[in-house]
């Protein structure tokens, strides 16, 4: 099969810590704390330790929509965690998430420090505790977290198999590209349906099953990851692109997406977000400007 080198398994699997994998130089196959590092905390209960990926955008858009609607309690401090240099197995992290992936939450706000990980868990935390965007009405409700949960179990096939073969591996494999991409289309016509039918992801009501969703399969169509809009043809799922162009006409979709965002546009980069005016007065453009044209080396 074309890209696919024989290769014959060993009894047992060994690390080899210089492979040519993608993203060799963190992962590894043990878990736990690598290094002696806390985690800051700043002055609001909430403290959230993020990135602005998909997985991170879906907990800052949660937090701003829950702020645009008037909850101060939503106030947060949202540092970044560098997943790159390794910072997701510092031991403060781990502490908050022994998974050791970005997001990770603390709710300062009881007696004692609540950890949450899992960016569905997160959502669904921060939805209850502060009575928005999940339907209290029960067959509403089992419809939302139904949604939520189909996000979290199937977007790891999307990310982790189809963007990965096609995008990240360094080699081309026709079967794995093959297999995740029927995974993939699948995944967008069963939403392509599902939108024909509804403004949102449930129904009339934006519920955190649209954030969770929104940051993946929005950014897919939109061409934003994996380069692959023209492969998958996603100008074909009109009514994903429709609800995608939707939900990203929102003030607080457009603010969430800059917490935690250390690439792109500098002005749309806040690397921490401590207060709602660190949009206008803190974001990149701003604190590490780009030298005038004129001043710029030449090499
Ligand atoms: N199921 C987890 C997945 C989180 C996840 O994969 N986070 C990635 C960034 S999007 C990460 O932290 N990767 C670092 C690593 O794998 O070491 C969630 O939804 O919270």
């Amino acid at each position: 099969m074309a890209g696919q080198e024989a290769y014959e398994p060993p009894a047992v699997w060994k690390w080899n810590p210089d492979s040519n994998q993608a993203f060799a130089n963190i992962n590894r196959p043990t878990a736990g704390a690598q290094q002696q590092q806390e985690l800051p905390v700043g002055k609001h209960p909430l403290q959230l330790y993020s990135l602005g990926t998909p997985n991170g955008v879906k907990v800052t858009v949660l937090l701003e929509e829950l702020l645009a609607k008037g909850h101060k309690g939503a106030e947060y401090d949202a540092w970044l965690v560098n997943i790159g240099d390794g910072s997701q197995f510092n031991s403060g992290f781990v502490a908050a998430n022994p998974n050791s992936k970005i997001p990770a939450l603390m709710d300062h706000s009881g007696d004692t420090p609540v950890r949450v990980f899992e960016s569905g868990a997160i959502l669904m935390y921060l939805a209850e505790k502060f009575g928005e965007f999940l339907p209290a009405e029960s067959a509403a409700r089992a419809e939302c977290l139904s949604w939520l949960f189909w996000q979290m179990g199937s977007t790891p096939l999307m990310g982790g198999g189809f963007g990965h073969f096609y995008a990240y591996a360094p080699v081309k494999i026709e079967y794995a590209i093959d297999r995740y991409t029927m995974e993939v289309k699948r995944q967008l016509d069963l939403l392509d349906q599902n939108l024909a039918e509804r403004q949102y992801i449930c129904g009339d009501e934006y519920t955190i099953a649209d954030m969770a969703i929104w940051p993946w399969y929005g950014a897919v169509v939109r061409n934003l990851v994996y380069q692959a809009a023209e492969f998958l043809e996603a100008h074909t799922f009109t009514n994903v692109i429709r609800w995608t162009d939707e939900v990203g006409e929102r003030e607080a979709v457009k603010r969430g997406q800059m917490v935690n965002r250390p690439f792109g546009d500098k002005s749309k980069q806040l690397l921490e977000r401590h207060d709602a005016s660190d949009f206008e007065l803190r974001t990149q453009d701003i604190l590490d400007p780009d030298p005038p044209e004129d001043e710029k080396e030449t090499s």
